[in-house]
């Protein structure tokens, strides 16, 4: 593949303000008629060649002002025009056929269960039609569908429905123009035979917008969700941010194979239906809030992302980072604040933190590419949205908003870089943001290593940052970290000072600029319990020394709910990892009673949101327990250290937890909402619990059989499989499952996710036959990735046995995905990056499955990227 480089950007010769799209649609011969307006920029010389992109395309016809064949030459994969008019503006019409029945690739136009639907984010329109498929190339579009009338009733693009009527010999047609010019990977179409939800929403200026979610017939009820959470997301954006809808309409559409969660194609949202159905007996809590989270996610990108684009795809962050700080705070403003947070870093430091500590680290806004569909990463996204709150977090609220403002005022309707977006926060608060802009532009997860005294009413904190060396960047600059803290006295309120010195401290934020830093508070009446990095308020790592005595404290004091569940957190870590390193020293895993009478206390402390206590008593996962170790990691031993202090907290809090999870139970109609899903979470953790003392397999059971919603019911399940593997009677409730929820899909991923992460070596050959199962289908990436994608990242043991199987599995099996779809194979590929970290008999193994794929006859860009990457 070749290597892209953000520095080598320039605008393009020409310009298309306008495309008319005809499709005549058919399974296998797809007709597609584009009618350009073409414009050479000012500056550009009149023989310079018009270059256009193509991907396995076939033309058909080309005309150039209505003549037929001008000079060009094309090939599938461009389409390259020379002698041009001296004009500076010309039509070109260009003509090709597609055929979306082979489309396994899931990028431009194929078939979902019969549903023709497109996605072109990034680069899928080239292979629609020839095109500057680039994000800086605006276009009004104007689009004719035609179809059968019986295979798709249905026919929707962007913008607002403007004709449409009858063809003759059952066919019909609809046309839409969209007003707003957008880029190309904004087009959608999609065409079939749907059923619909309907609303409609009054805007803050009392226009009506007209609101549809297409779903597969007989599923309608299951959008009613998704409605309520477009609706809230149109009010909020428009209280929070003042973003107003534009244009009359607003559709989404539900299907079955999609690589991504959802796009927000202008005026035409399609989703992963993952994303859209949901109701009591098919979702469960966390899919609510998934959907909540991502259709306010779409919606919130016609502002951010689609009225103000990206100049180049290095600039993804700024749409995408953006776009999730937006979303989290809407989640926040409908959830519970402190639990969503808590939830935000788990998240993080889960999906990003790994990822900036392994071969495929890379800046927020990246330099480099050979495959941008490896790119919408866990860092763009997620770490792209820290940034976005440490930059609040930096200005304060308000300066934040009116940044935002010259934001939306100044570059509505353009092309933007994330120097424009620095920009406007610069000229919003008079500052200097650089240093800030470095956040950026250099990768790797800050550290920093603070050592506190405390002597005569002074304290000293002894502040050092470093950046770890990452590929191709080895020498790193100090960056801006604003640190929020808090001092807490022995009576658990916030102690004063009444100066500092040393860095800039304002508003409970240490500004952190310099390698280091000496930081002085004086006036500190006594020796105080430190509180740091509250709320998370930057994506780092700390290292300090603190006395479990004052975590403890911590965990009853500190008034940040995210530093309360940060303190027992690091108390369940290090005890973990204490018990990991005993346990491979040959010995057992002993813990404290202190931590499991700490446990008992969260658990019952009546005062703490059911949701927070439910997050605090989660342990550590396996995969988390083996990132704070970072190296020489032998899974096993930190599956059985997890093991065993589950069990120790259940044997010392039996009572306490039997008696929550009676008090717990919902008795009354189901409820979606976050408090209600926040009780059903602490049961079903204090299920886990129970689950591993004796007669645990009955409660599980129990649990299982008493279900009157999705989510205890894979609560039960789930502990049941894992706990009891090979069990009869898991074998009869899996059985009893999968006989229930035959016809639901998405359903059923979980029943495949949950046996694909059940621990120990035998995984391996239950997933081997789960991918032989007659429901397993390799097309569908839902189903792929709940089988083969959570056994590689959700089963630490399964996936890294020792011998090394299941890496040269999972190899071969990326190679047949790959042959489809090369997006999916490359992402699941991505589940090897912490390979280096692993003892050294599975490091060797998991190499050599690595080489394996890089040596395989006709990898796609897309894997071999990630494999020479992770290997490099
Ligand atoms: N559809 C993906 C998202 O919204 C990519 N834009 O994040
Ligand atoms: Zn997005």
């Amino acid at each position: 593949g070749q290597l892209f480089r953000l520095e080598d950007y320039r605008p393009s010769d020409y310009l298309i303000p306008q495309i008319h799209l005809t499709f005549r649609l058919a399974r296998d011969t797809t007709t597609v008629v584009a009618d350009l307006t073409v414009e050479r920029r000012a500056g550009t010389e009149a023989c310079a060649p018009l270059v256009l992109d193509g991907d396995g395309l076939k033309l058909k016809r080309i005309e150039l002002d209505g003549y037929g064949n001008p000079a060009h030459e094309a090939t599938s994969g461009k389409l390259v025009l020379t002698n041009l008019p001296e004009a500076r503006s010309f039509r070109l019409l260009i003509e090709t056929e597609l055929d979306p029945d082979r489309n396994k690739a899931l990028m431009g136009l194929y078939r979902s269960n019969g549903v023709y639907c497109t996605q072109c984010e990034p680069e899928g329109f080239r292979r629609i039609t020839y095109f500057l498929d680039r994000p800086d190339i605006l276009s009004v579009y104007h689009v004719r569908i035609e179809a059968a009338k019986a295979e798709a009733p249905l026919l929707l693009s962007n913008g607002n429905p403007v004709a449409g009527g009858e063809l003759g010999d059952g066919w019909h047609f609809a046309e839409w123009h969209d007003p707003h010019p957008k880029p190309s990977y904004l087009f959608a179409l999609v065409a079939g035979d749907l059923g619909c939800l309907r609303d409609s929403f009054t805007t803050m200026s009392g226009r009506t917008v007209e609101l549809a979610i297409h779903v597969e017939h007989g599923k309608e009820k299951l959008a009613a969700y998704a409605m309520d959470a477009l609706k809230r997301s149109m009010k909020w954006d428009e209280d929070a941010f003042g973003r107003e809808y534009d244009l009359d309409v607003f559709n989404i559409v539900a299907v079955s194979d999609f690589n991504m969660g959802a796009m927000e194609n202008k005026g035409l949202n399609i989703f992963n239906d993952k994303y859209v159905l949901a109701d009591e007996a098919t979702a469960t809590d966390t899919d609510f809030a998934n959907i909540e989270a991502i259709i306010a996610h779409e919606y919130f990108h016609n502002w951010t992302g689609n009225r103000i684009t990206c100049r180049d795809w290095f600039q993804l962050c700024l749409k995408e980072g953006l776009t999730v700080f937006r979303d989290h705070e809407f989640s926040a403003d409908q959830r519970s604040r402190g639990v969503k947070r808590i939830a935000e870093v788990r998240t993080l430091r889960a999906l990003q933190f790994p990822e900036d500590q392994g071969p495929l680290a890379h800046p927020v806004r990246p330099r480099r590419y050979r495959e941008i569909n490896n790119f919408y990463t866990a860092t763009v996204y997620e770490k792209g949205s820290e940034v976005v709150r440490m930059l609040r977090t930096i200005l304060g609220a308000e300066t934040f908003r009116s940044g935002m403002e010259l934001y939306f005022e100044r570059h509505d309707g353009q092309a933007c870089t994330i120097e424009d977006f620095l920009k406007v926060f610069e000229d919003a608060s008079g500052r200097d943001l650089s240093q800030f802009g470095l956040w950026y532009n250099q990768s790797g997860t800050p550290n920093l290593t603070i050592k506190a005294s405390y002597e005569a009413g002074t304290l000293t904190l002894d502040i050092e940052q470093s950046v770890p060396p990452t590929p191709s960047e080895s020498r790193k600059r100090a960056m801006h970290i604003p640190l929020a803290f808090g001092l807490i006295g022995s009576d658990g309120k916030e102690t004063g000072f009444t100066a500092a010195e040393g860095a800039t401290v304002e508003n409970g934020v240490i500004h952190v600029r310099k390698r280091s830093h000496k930081l002085r508070f004086h006036g500190v009446p006594e020796r105080p319990v430190l509180s740091l990095n509250r709320g998370f308020s930057a994506p780092v790592t700390l290292a300090i020394e603190q006395r479990p005595e004052d975590l403890a404290f911590l965990v009853g004091h500190d008034s940040d709910p995210f530093g309360r569940w940060q303190a027992f957190n690091t108390l369940l870590t290090d005890a973990l990892i204490a018990g990991y390193r005993l346990l491979l020293g040959g010995k057992e895993a002993n813990y404290q009673k202190d931590i499991a009478k700490l446990a008992g206390r969260i658990a019952t402390d009546a005062t703490l949101e059911p949701a927070y206590r439910a997050l605090a008593l989660t342990l550590p996962s396996e995969a988390d327990i083996a990132r704070d170790i970072g190296r020489d990691i032998d899974p096993d031993a930190v599956l059985a250290a997890r093991s065993t202090l589950s069990a120790f907290i259940a044997a010392a809090n039996r009572e306490p937890f039997g008696k929550l999870y009676e008090e717990l139970e919902d008795r009354g109609p189901f409820r979606p909402d976050a408090a209600s899903a926040g009780r059903r979470a602490l049961r079903n953790v204090v299920l886990g619990y129970l689950a591993r003392l004796e007669g645990g397999a009955d409660i599980a059971e129990r649990h299982y059989r008493t279900a009157t919603n999705m989510t205890d019911l894979i609560a039960g399940l789930g502990t049941l499989a894992h706990e009891h593997a090979g069990s009869p009677r898991t074998d009869a409730a899996l059985a009893d499952f999968a006989a229930r929820h035959a016809t639901m899909p998405l359903a059923m991923d979980k029943w495949f996710q949950i046996q694909s992460t059940t621990p120990g070596t035998k995984a391996l050959e239950t997933v081997r036959a789960l991918m032989r199962h007659p429901a397993f289908h390799i097309d569908n990436p839902n189903r792929v990735r709940a089988l083969l994608g959570t056994f590689s990242t959700g089963n630490q043991t399964g996936f890294h046995r020792a011998d090394g199987t299941a890496y040269a599995f999972f190899a071969d099996a990326l190679l047949e995905i790959d042959g489809g779809n090369p997006q999916l194979s490359a992402r699941l590929a991505t589940a090897f990056r912490s390979w280096r970290s692993l003892e050294p008999a599975r490091q060797e193994k998991a190499r050599q499955a690595l080489v394996s794929i890089a040596g395989a006859n006709s990898v796609s860009v897309d894997l071999r990227d990630i494999v020479e990457r992770s290997l490099a």
